[in-house]
């Protein structure tokens, strides 16, 4: 095998333009983190778009730009405003990603967005088969390149795809109100492996491609006549030791070295000891819920007014997709409920709700997760939920209740947390008292086994099964061809 491309819409690396220079800084994110093993060992070429598009690129510095990015082993896919508008606003955000995420409401239909997810999508297509070679093993990321293993492989049907959806696949009878449906499908079994966060995912899909396209399919294996192609669920781990460590390193800082929040949150464990902080992390995004979980903690207020001035809210929204139109209003949803709850109920000692809409520096993300006796995450629907993950992680005396949402991927491998249905304000009521009086006992013992599991399926392990179940695929196929 030659060396691996991996294809994702982002690069894993920041540009930044200034008077002295380019400067190319690898990002954290789960992706970049996961393939970082992959990305690091032997030859690997990352293959995105770079974060600047054309008109935000000065013609004059573009190669002093690749060669910011070759530094990382990266190469970039150049897009223009309007095909962003096309592909990445119009197609993959609002007609992928709600209908992915059950928001049927939300999904557009237009002919413009296909016809240019279907052009951007070949655009990345020909920059792989240009900077790649017949023996690479080639890994496409997610639901803005859906059309690419199949593009990929007409050209050059030898070559190796693996494909890995990091949101849910719907049930068939949402996916099949797509227009392009049968396209969509097709471009997927390009790939030789096709990769779920979880088996009800991949379960939606094959029930898809049986019903739409009506190929054989046998047990995870689709027959597509002169290949295989192979379904599985791999659900995506964390940097465990990264969030562990990170955590045993903040625990150890002298309160003089302490970040500006760390301080603010301790001196809130100081003034109010038996206040009860949850936490809730997400990007501002309709599928997270967030405005659900406010109107679900007013209700829980209402109904247990003795937690009055001894539970508060911290929502972390992370700033994403402002240009759709569905985030501008939810973001003014948000501010509202969270303006209307505190403004009814705040006392001078007690604000219920903590309200930042921002990224945080990795250090103070670390800063929540240890300070926080609770997180309380609730999506309406989301692929995984890596926060979940990464709250468990950092809790190092084992303490700490987490309160996930059954429609989260990562209910299906966290049992010990807390199952709640988001829609279901009664239970989650119920839940938060059950979270706020655990006894520490039972929180240790929940955790211990959360912890264990996340430890051993990490990130990298995920990484690796994959290409591990890609690799023994075209060996399986090599053997269905010469039969
Ligand atoms: P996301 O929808 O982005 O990912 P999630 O899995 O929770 O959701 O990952 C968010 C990441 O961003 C976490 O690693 C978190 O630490 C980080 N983050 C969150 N808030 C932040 C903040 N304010 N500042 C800085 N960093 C912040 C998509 C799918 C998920 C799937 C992942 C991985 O929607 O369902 O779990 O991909 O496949």
């Amino acid at each position: 095998m030659g060396k691996t491309i991996i294809i994702s819409n982002r690069l894993p690396v920041q540009l930044q333009i200034s008077e002295g220079g380019i400067v190319a800084t690898p990002s954290v994110g789960g992706l970049a983190t996961g393939m970082k093993s992959i990305h690091n060992s032997g030859e690997s070429l990352w293959i995105g778009w770079s974060g600047l598009t054309d008109e935000e690129t000065p013609e004059e510095l573009n190669d002093a730009i690749n060669i910011a990015l070759e530094k990382h082993n990266c190469s970039k896919v150049n897009l223009s405003q309007e095909e962003m508008e096309g592909y990445y606003f119009g197609f993959s955000n609002r007609t992928i990603w709600p209908l992915f995420h059950y928001f049927m409401e939300y999904t557009e239909f237009e002919l413009d967005f296909w016809e240019s997810y279907k052009s951007v999508n070949q655009k990345f297509a020909d920059a792989i088969l240009e900077n790649s070679d017949e023996d690479d093993i080639i890994w496409v990321h997610d639901y803005q390149l859906m059309l690419v293993p199949q593009m990929i492989k007409e050209k050059r049907p030898n070559a190796v795809i693996g494909f890995f959806l990091h949101i849910p696949f719907p049930s068939y009878e949402i996916f099949r109100t797509i227009p392009w449906r049968e396209e969509l499908l097709s471009g997927l079994l390009g790939a030789d492996l096709i990769g779920f966060h979880t088996y009800d995912y991949e379960r939606h899909f094959l029930s898809s491609v049986r019903r739409l396209l009506g190929l054989e399919v046998s047990f995870n294996d689709i027959n597509i006549g002169n290949r295989v192609v192979k379904v599985d669920s791999f659900p995506m781990g964390i940097d465990y030791k990264k969030f562990r460590d990170a955590a045993i390193a903040h625990n150890a800082l002298a309160p003089e070295n302490r970040s500006v929040l760390q301080k603010r949150l301790d001196d809130h464990k100081i003034s109010a000891p038996d206040t009860k902080l949850i936490l809730s992390i997400d990007r501002l995004d309709y599928s997270k819920g967030i405005a659900k979980r406010i109107s679900a903690f007013e209700y829980f207020l209402n109904k247990y007014p003795e937690y009055k001035e001894k539970v508060r809210l911290v929502i972390l929204a992370v700033p994403s997709r402002s240009n759709v139109p569905q985030y501008q209003l939810l973001k003014k949803e948000i501010d509202e409920l969270v303006g209307r709850l505190n403004g009814e109920l705040s006392t001078v000692n007690w604000t219920p709700i903590w309200y930042f809409y921002r990224s945080m520096p990795f250090k103070n993300l670390i800063d929540l997760y240890i300070s926080s006796d609770i997180a309380w995450l609730t999506p309406l629907r989301d692929g995984m939920n890596l926060v979940a993950k990464e709250y468990i992680a950092t809790r190092i005396d084992k303490t700490g209740v987490l309160i996930l949402s059954e429609m989260a991927g990562s209910a299906y491998e966290m049992n010990e947390a807390l199952l709640i249905n988001p829609n279901n304000f009664e239970h989650q009521a119920e839940t938060l008292k059950k979270a706020i009086t655990m006894p520490k006992k039972e929180q240790m013992a929940r955790n211990m086994f959360l912890q264990k599991r996340l430890e051993r399926y990490n990130v990298e392990v995920w990484a690796q099964e994959f290409m591990t179940a890609l690799k023994n695929q075209i060996e399986n196929n090599e053997a269905f061809v010469s039969k």
